[in-house]
């Protein structure tokens, strides 16, 4: 695997590791970096935004990965505008009107018979599946409460309803699990034991994936200001070379959120994009790198394929993938399901980020996600703002839906 070249530092080695493939390709194809400096106050925050927005850094060619950073241009510091629209806060009760009604309706019948009889069992089982639970999670679900029906342990309409909110709130928190935050997050983990003093701190990589459309470069800007509020600094890497208007899209959140960003050629290899972010990264003391994919390419082989690279690439030191976030689009309901087991057999996904939660989604399909993938529900989008993104909470969630 590893060529005849006399490894000389550890950066070489990284090239090595990494496969001369990259470095060539990164070479050749030119990735070009820009990095933001932004000055923070002492709470981290971003600074305050003033004046008219300011002249693009110009693109500069990046040195090859063994080259020391300081070769790299740093544009000044940038003010952005950021338009003040007043909206309200992002709440799971707040933008899941839609799919409260909807499964009000159904609901409604059952609550109008004030007695449990098979009807009642009928009229469940249809609204828990058309609210997208899935038949799976609504059998298992509905057959806990008939057994405790029968035994005497619920007695009427409202405590059956009362004791099926409790089972979603349950079977949602069975399998929940928080992000992975970088060491330096007010409620990241503890930083890492002291080493022996040389070895460069390692880099966060969170990797978004998922099919086209579902949201992943919003989401990426989204996690990206809410994480650079928090006093996180963040690399945002434009995986997504197949477009160019994706990195144009991803550049617009780096903007708006302070985060600095590495973007590739259209055509790139995205694995040498990613590659790039972490070396910057690292250089320039960041804490996490946030690397958005393409959602298609030529043909899904080529995608799994490239996502699978790009994985491979991003956890070779300093880089190390602490989240693989698989992007779901809550209104394409089960379907969504069918598509994300193709990225699980690829890629090894730590959790989903559902989005589109506000629209015309039924909201079941987190019940079923979590059931049929085994993954947990880790952050919900409501919406396409910088703010529309919550950690996911069973119990607001459930509330919400009732
Ligand atoms: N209502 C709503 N719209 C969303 C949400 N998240 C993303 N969107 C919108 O969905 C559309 C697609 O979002 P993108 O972020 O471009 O999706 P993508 O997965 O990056 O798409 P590709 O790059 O084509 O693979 C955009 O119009 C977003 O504004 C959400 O939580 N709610
Ligand atoms: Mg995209």
């Amino acid at each position: 695997m590893i060529g005849p070249v006399v490894a000389a530092s550890s950066d070489v080695a990284v090239g090595l590791a990494v496969g001369i493939p990259v470095v060539v390709v990164a070479a050749v194809t030119g990735v070009v970096v820009r990095l933001r400096r932004r000055g923070r106050g002492p709470s981290g925050a971003p600074p305050v935004p003033a004046g008219p927005p300011s002249v693009e850094a110009a693109p500069v060619e990046a040195a090859p990965v063994e080259a020391a950073p300081s070769s790299v241009e740093v544009a000044p510091v940038e003010a952005v505008p950021v338009e003040a629209v007043p909206v309200e806060a992002a709440t799971f009760r707040g933008r899941m009107g839609k799919a409260r009604g909807l499964l009000a309706g159904y609901l409604g019948s059952v609550r109008s018979r004030q007695r449990i009889d098979g009807a009642t069992w009928d009229d469940l089982e249809e609204a828990l599946i058309r609210a997208d639970v899935g038949v799976g999670a609504t059998d298992a679900v509905l057959d806990d409460l008939r057994a405790r029906v029968k035994a005497g342990s619920i007695v009427g309409v409202e405590a059956l309803l009362d004791a099926l909110k409790a089972d979603l709130v349950s079977a949602l928190s069975a399998g929940s699990s928080g992000l992975h935050l970088p060491v330096g997050h007010p409620a990241g983990r503890d930083a890492p034991a002291a080493s022996d003093g040389d070895e460069e701190p390692a880099v966060d990589v969170w990797l978004f994936v998922g099919v086209n459309g579902v949201g992943k470069t919003t989401t990426v800007g989204k996690v990206a200001s809410r994480l650079t509020g928090e006093g996180i600094r963040v690399m945002l890497a434009a995986g997504d070379t197949f477009r160019a208007a994706a990195g144009e899209q991803l550049e617009l959140w780096s903007q708006r959120s302070g985060a600095d960003i590495v973007r590739g050629t259209e055509g790139g290899d995205p694995s040498a994009v990613v590659f790039d972010a972490v070396q910057r990264a690292a250089a320039r003391g960041h804490d996490l790198v946030l690397a958005d994919t393409a959602g298609r390419l030529h043909n899904k082989v080529n995608l799994i394929e490239e996502l699978k690279k790009i994985r491979r690439v991003a956890g070779r030191a300093p880089g190390r993938v602490t989240e693989v976030l698989l992007v779901l689009d809550a209104t394409t309901g089960q379907n969504g399901l069918a598509q994300a087991k193709v990225f699980l057999d690829a890629v090894e996904v730590t959790g989903v980020v559902l989005t589109k939660l506000d629209g015309t989604a039924k909201g079941g399909i987190v019940v079923a996600i979590q059931r049929e993938l085994g993954l947990p529900v880790k952050l919900v989008g409501l919406g396409e703002g910088p703010d529309d993104l919550v950690d996911f909470d069973p119990p607001a969630f459930v509330d919400a839906l009732f």
